[in-house]
């Protein structure tokens, strides 16, 4: 939120235990839903650290989100290293807090904010560009997946009930058809078309979890590609955005970093002429991931992995249509049809993926 003021910003900084003064305060990444700003001091010592504003209406239990983050990365911590000659990530989100001893802070205007440590010389990719960088992506998401497998699931609090749930997300789109408050829906007849013929076939998933043949893990729920950090020489990092850490299938999140994976173009494209699917990094990315997943996974949960890979551009379809007909309130947007633009280049990935399907489940299967 760039035109969020300055002062607020600062003054929430500063509650945080951060050495020496603050030089600077500046809006940085591209997330969708929390504001976070690169908080810059005096002191030079190699680190820098991310403030954010944690949006409060999409996350109202905000104590349950920060003390999930606090025992996923006390986990993740004690995790690193573990593979002899291997190497791996040694870095784990880490959150610095109040000066207060607190995870965060809610200030006078009803605002909560929170502090990370900002891994230097890392980088994330909102497109991505190698296979090199894709195999590593599904590396860090498989590692991360495997590293939390063993995390008592009672400990985590569901922050978003049904977040990746199918049916949740299509009823709540049936109510924003029926209330039409924006008179939208009528100029959105072909997506909506688009979006219900595929209805039965994006209840595979929910149906077998639901039946009890595929676990529920610890997953991150939103692996979108620029949620990994990578090194300058694209190695991974860490793994951030540990907002929606709930139980979840994991192909859930296999499907959720394939989407951006897969697209070559941004999420926001106009021209979806220009998705034509880049299958080298879908590749990729499923050989990183099932190096790391294959032996902690069920052959059922392997064998949906492709199914999550069209579920989830679907939904999220579905999402950013549903905020469309709602008037905008959920994603933060740039201009009028940001949602519809978004909405587009979604369900052309799916459009696309089904032509593309027997090859996409080989490569899983060659895999395991
Ligand atoms: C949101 O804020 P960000 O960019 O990390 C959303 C994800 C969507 C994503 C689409 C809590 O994530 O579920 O996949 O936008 N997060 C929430 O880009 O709804
Ligand atoms: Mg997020």
């Amino acid at each position: 939120m760039s035109d969020f003021n300055q002062l607020v910003v600062e003054s929430a900084a500063k509650q945080f235990t951060l050495e020496g003064d603050i030089i600077s305060v500046q809006p940085f990444g591209s997330g969708h839903i929390n504001d976070t700003y690169r908080v810059v001091t005096t002191v030079d010592s190699g680190i820098s650290h991310l403030l954010q504003r944690i949006n409060h209406h999409v996350f109202p239990n905000v104590d349950g989100l920060m003390h999930n983050i606090e025992i996923v990365t006390k986990h993740l911590s004690k995790k690193v290293k573990v593979a002899e000659g291997k190497r791996i990530s040694d870095h784990v989100l880490t959150i610095v807090p109040t000066k207060d001893g607190k995870l965060y802070i809610k200030d006078s205007q009803d605002n909560y904010w929170r502090m990370f440590i900002l891994i230097e010389d890392t980088k994330s990719y909102d497109i991505v560009e190698t296979e090199v960088q894709a195999a590593e992506g599904g590396r860090a998401f498989g590692l991360f997946q495997k590293q939390l497998s063993d995390l008592d699931a009672s400990s985590i609090v569901e922050v978003l009930p049904n977040f990746h749930n199918i049916e949740f997300r299509l009823e709540n789109l049936r109510k924003a058809i029926a209330k039409d408050v924006c008179q939208r829906v009528a100029s959105v007849k072909d997506k909506l078309d688009f979006i219900f013929s595929r209805e039965d076939r994006m209840k595979t998933i929910l149906e077998l979890g639901s039946k009890g043949e595929l676990p529920l893990r610890i997953t991150h729920n939103d692996t979108k590609f620029n949620n990994v950090l990578l090194d300058r020489h694209d190695k991974m990092q860490c793994v951030i955005d540990l907002d929606t850490v709930m139980p979840g299938y994991v192909a859930y999140d296999f499907g959720d970093a394939i989407r951006t994976i897969i697209n070559p173009v941004a999420e926001d494209e106009k021209d979806v002429s220009k998705i034509l699917l880049n299958l080298a990094l879908y590749k990729a990315y499923a050989e990183g991931y099932l190096e790391e997943a294959n032996d902690f996974l069920t052959t059922l949960e392997k064998e949906t992995l492709v199914d999550g890979a069209f579920l989830l551009p679907y939904m999220q379809g579905v999402r950013f249509l549903t905020d469309y007909l709602e008037g905008d309130h959920y994603y933060k947007t740039k201009y009028e049809d940001h949602n519809l633009v978004r909405t587009n280049t979604q369900l052309t990935l799916v459009e696309e993926m089904e032509k593309n399907e027997a090859f996409m489940r080989k490569v899983v299967f060659d895999c395991i």
